[in-house]
């Protein structure tokens, strides 16, 4: 008989998670969690079920661009795939972007929302992209304060309708830079109605197929630099003339995401109105970047979530020298590790989510504010690059298998490299941190955030835990602190060191606080293993600068290419 091996398999993505339910269980009163519960089974069972046959089956598909007609007509009609089809339609009736605005269960209704955007996010292809734009753009716009627009938009972006649904799209980037967008040369210029048109080249426009975009744009005259900059809304679902004035040059050709339609736009004089005034366009559309990098940190606990789901259903199928992987000592403590970081993770953006809902339900103190803008940008950069690095090592935990495409398993690593890079590298996140640290004293809410959490834990088990996360914290306050009076260019050198060692010293914490509580109320043992692991797997990354040897390899990177 010839041997054939079991590929691995996924049940129902609620029903499965510990981690999901467990912490549920703590966070959310007892009436909210029954209200709740069956929403996210019905996700979890799609997202294990049928949603993910499809995707397996469209895995070859990709969007498609017809930029004529038979004709010679200019069209640029973009075709998404059947999956992203179906995903939409799911997104939008089970309210992944709705539930939050909803607000079913005031701030919970966050929590709510992200946990099925994370339920949903593995089996959709990166659907989670538009919806993280519209997401956002709700937010930008009521924010905004401009009531006609939200009464316009907001109600179409959070839809539960798929026929009426907007989606939205977020066009800062531009062939000057992705990071610094004050040298943006797109220009809006005023008719003599009044109305202003847009003129420019966007570059890295995100889901091309939505109805409406924030954009970010100079009006003539304004100075340069970013303050000059203002936001703008562009409409695009028009019954006639749609995308009159946009022009789809081409959909980008890239690593991953490849259903997701990126394109490289011309905006030739499209109608836009603008947001909130004519300049401060980066203030005006932050509270799109915050909730969009939230959806980043999901995406990436999402991923690393479904790649541990499939390693571990193929580990306790796969035999080899005489044993099943899951017996195998070796591969067992490679995926603890992984675990680990996924658990951490997860703590991580679930509790920003927590003072997200807060924030917008308006019972956020200002102290929690401080700890939310410095949570945000710290737990984006934190889990990219562990998912980046746990969905590297899943592959491997497959073997050849984890290589080959039409298991399903390289997208996974493709998907996720994605995260450290779009909505701010892990580069450009670390200084913005360091900057709101250096502003406004937000370092010293995070380490209070920090004692809190071990405050009143007793099990023995956990110390060596505890210990790692406040020493982590205050190794990082003192080295700032001497950094920032004795050496700003090491400082700066050192800011993604010290970004992941908060990043990764908030998450121990956390999941000491949880292992406390899960081992008192369900008697589970296995969060304490998980903070256990990941205090084994490093939290301090700081180390002294070492300016010498970063100027003499500097000096190779300067060098002219021999000619
Ligand atoms: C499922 C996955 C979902 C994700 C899908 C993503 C697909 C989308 C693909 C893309 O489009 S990626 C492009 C995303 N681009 C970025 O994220 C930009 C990265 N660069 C930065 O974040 C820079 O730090 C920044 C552009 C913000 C620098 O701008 P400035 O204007 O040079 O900096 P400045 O002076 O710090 O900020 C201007 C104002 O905004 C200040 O307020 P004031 O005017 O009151 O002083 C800042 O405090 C405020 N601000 C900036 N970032 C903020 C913020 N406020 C709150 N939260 C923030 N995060």
């Amino acid at each position: 008989m010839a041997f054939y091996q079991d590929p691995p398999s996924l049940g129902n993505q609620y029903d499965d998670d510990r981690v999901l339910r467990s912490y549920l269980a703590r966070v959310l009163p007892r009436e909210v969690a029954a209200s709740i519960t069956p929403s996210l089974r019905e996700m979890g069972e799609l997202s294990g079920g049928r949603l993910y046959r499809l995707q397996l089956a469209d895995r070859e598909n990709e969007p498609e661009l017809t930029s004529w007609d038979a004709w010679g007509k200019r069209v640029d009609r973009v075709e998404v795939t059947q999956l992203w089809k179906e995903a939409a339609r799911i997104a939008c009736e089970h309210g992944v972007v709705a539930t939050a605005y909803e607000r079913a269960h005031g701030a919970f209704s966050r929590v709510h929302q992200f946990a099925l955007a994370y339920l949903f996010d593995a089996s959709s292809d990166v659907y989670t992209c538009p919806l993280a734009m519209t997401d956002g753009a709700a937010r930008a716009l009521l924010a905004s304060d401009n009531r006609a627009l939200i009464d316009r938009a907001v109600p179409r972006l959070t839809s539960r309708d798929p026929a009426s649904a907007w989606t939205s799209g977020q066009w800062m980037t531009e062939r000057t830079g992705g990071s610094d967008v004050g040298r943006s040369e797109t220009v809006a210029r005023p008719g003599p109605d009044g109305a202003y048109r847009l003129y420019g080249t966007k570059w890295f426009a995100s889901a091309a197929t939505s109805e409406m975009a924030l954009a970010l744009a100079r009006p003539e005259g304004n100075p340069e630099g970013s303050r000059g900059l203002a936001l703008f809304y562009v409409e695009l679902a028009g019954e006639e003339g749609r995308r009159e004035g946009v022009l789809l040059n081409r959909l980008k050709d890239k690593l991953g995401t490849r259903k997701v339609p990126t394109a490289e736009i011309t905006l030739d004089g499209v109608l836009a109105t603008p947001v909130a005034g004519l300049t401060n366009g980066v203030r005006a559309i932050a509270p799109m970047l915050n909730v969009t990098r939230t959806w980043n940190a999901i995406a990436a606990v999402a991923g690393m979530r479904r790649g541990l789901a499939l390693a571990r259903s193929y580990a306790q199928r796969r035999a080899l020298f005489g044993a099943t992987l899951a017996e195998k000592p070796l591969h067992m403590d490679t995926l603890a590790e992984l675990q680990a970081e996924f658990e951490g993770a997860f703590h991580l953006t679930f509790r920003a989510i927590e003072l997200l809902g807060r924030e917008e339900t308006g019972s956020l103190t200002e102290s929690e504010a401080k700890l939310l803008r410095l949570m945000i940008p710290i737990a984006k950069l934190t889990t990219a690059k562990q998912a980046v690095s746990v969905l590297s090592e899943v592959l491997e935990a497959f073997g050849g298998a984890g290589y080959i495409e039409d298991t399903g398993l390289p997208r996974l690593l493709r998907d996720a490299q994605v995260l450290p890079i779009w909505e701010g590298t892990t580069n450009v996140l670390a200084l913005d941190a360091l900057r709101v640290i250096l502003k406004d004293g937000s370092l010293d809410i995070l380490a209070a955030e920090v004692a809190r959490l071990l405050t009143g834990v007793v099990e023995p088990k956990l110390a060596e835990a505890e210990t790692a996360a406040s020493r982590a914290v205050s190794h990082a306050r003192a080295w700032i602190k001497e950094m920032a009076a004795t050496d700003r260019p090491g400082l700066e050198a050192g800011a993604r060191r010290v970004a992941i060692t908060l990043g990764r010293a908030l998450s121990l914490a956390l999941l000491v606080r949880h292992a406390a509580w899960a081992m008192d109320r369900e008697r589970s043992r296995a969060a304490l293993a998980a903070a256990i692991q990941f205090e084994r797997n490093g939290v301090d990354c700081i180390r002294d600068h070492d300016p010498d040897t970063v100027e003499t390899l500097a000096e190779t990177t300067r060098q002219k290419p021999a000619t």
